[in-house]
């Protein structure tokens, strides 16, 4: 029997079904291979007890991509929820969003929610002067009074769709505004902060409409780019590579180089999204540096061997020479 993992709890997988929802764990073999299995996985089940409605997972089947942060499988599409206010939308964060999901090549579709409480005219024009130009789609709704979701619905369908963004920016609201029931658990956010206090704690996979699925995921905020070159970070900016004129040069970094060809596309670019550019190429070059320092490390202590780089083993770990094996033989028979 194949389903689909549509929540998971500690060793608990719950798994859709054609005969409903299954609770299952995973066989022992699978534990011991160390497999993990993401919701959205579809997955085989075995020793299927009807009475129970509990299985054991045989395996894994066709994994067409996954997320790691929010950890899913066989997702299409990635919705990025901002509020318009309550949180406030922070353009950094978004950028740092939108960056993951180029880095992921999974196409985001940009959703600014809570429009009921926003009065500032100005924030909307500025929105989609940034992000429209780039190609990206913008939509805003209210989960609250129920607006904009019509626009959402043609683009769930069909399609595995993630929710991610900070908390409190009304994910699950969404969801249950789709749903017109309050399936998910939502809080008010913070009195002081004005963020969320990060209500939702597991990822879950619902059926919003046939053949529509959507991900609900706990808010998150923490991504940073040290885990790349510098040299990359332009590609996950699609200003640089939506124009043909573009700076050649191979180290180039575009942030004020002596040279620098990408002059045009920088002025265009709106100054936030220039700054986001630059603080992330920043977290990228801390990484750069930390591997080039532990890279030294390693040569340090490496010895030159018929010209081949060796790096030391300490006497612990390093295997006995036949000789000394046989000196101990010897000592021993003595
Ligand atoms: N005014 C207004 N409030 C909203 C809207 N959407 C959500 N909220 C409120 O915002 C608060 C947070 O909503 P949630 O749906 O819990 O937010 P979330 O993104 O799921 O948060 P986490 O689960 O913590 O990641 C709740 O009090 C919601 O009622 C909206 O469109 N308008
Ligand atoms: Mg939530
Ligand atoms: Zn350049």
């Amino acid at each position: 029997m194949i389903g689909r993992v549509i929540k998971i709890f500690s060793d608990f997988f719950y798994v859709a079904t054609d005969l409903g929802i299954v609770e299952a764990k995973l066989r022992t073999v699978l534990k011991k291979q160390k497999e993990e299995i993401y919701t959205g996985d579809y997955v085989e089940l075995a020793q299927f007890d009807a009475n129970s409605m509990q299985a054991f997972i045989l395996k894994v089947v066709n994994r067409k991509n996954l997320i790691t942060k929010p950890k899913a499988a066989n997702i299409s599409q990635v919705i990025i929820v901002s509020a318009l206010k309550e949180p406030d939308l922070n353009f950094e964060q978004l950028d740092r969003y939108i960056a993951h999901c180029e880095y992921n090549k999974i196409i985001p579709v940009l959703c600014f929610n809570k429009e009921d409480i926003q009065e500032d005219i100005n924030l909307k024009k500025k929105i989609n002067d940034i992000y429209e130009n780039v190609g990206y789609k913008i939509i805003y709704t209210s989960a609250l009074k129920k607006t904009g979701l019509e626009e959402l619905k043609p683009i769930l369908k069909s399609n595995t769709s993630i929710l991610c963004g900070a908390s409190g920016v009304g994910k699950s609201s969404l969801i249950n505004a789709l749903l017109n029931e309050t399936k998910l658990r939502t809080q008010n956010v913070s009195d002081k902060t004005k963020r969320g206090i990060h209500t939702t704690r597991h990822c879950e996979l619902l059926e919003v409409d046939k053949d529509s699925f959507i991900v609900d995921t706990p808010g998150f905020s923490h991504l940073k780019f040290d885990f790349l070159l510098p040299s990359e970070i332009q590609k996950l900016f699609k200003e640089f590579s939506l124009k043909k004129e573009s700076c050649k040069y191979k180290n180039c970094l575009h942030t004020g180089e002596i040279g620098c060809k990408a002059i045009d596309i920088i002025k265009d670019m709106p100054l936030s999204r220039y700054e986001s550019y630059k603080k992330f190429v920043l977290e990228a070059k801390d990484y750069e540096e930390k591997i080039s320092k532990k890279s030294i490390k390693s040569e340090k202590g490496s010895k030159y061997n018929q010209n081949k780089i060796m790096t030391k083993i300490s006497h612990k770990k390093r295997n006995s020479s036949r000789k000394t094996i046989k000196q101990k033989i010897y000592r021993e028979e003595i």
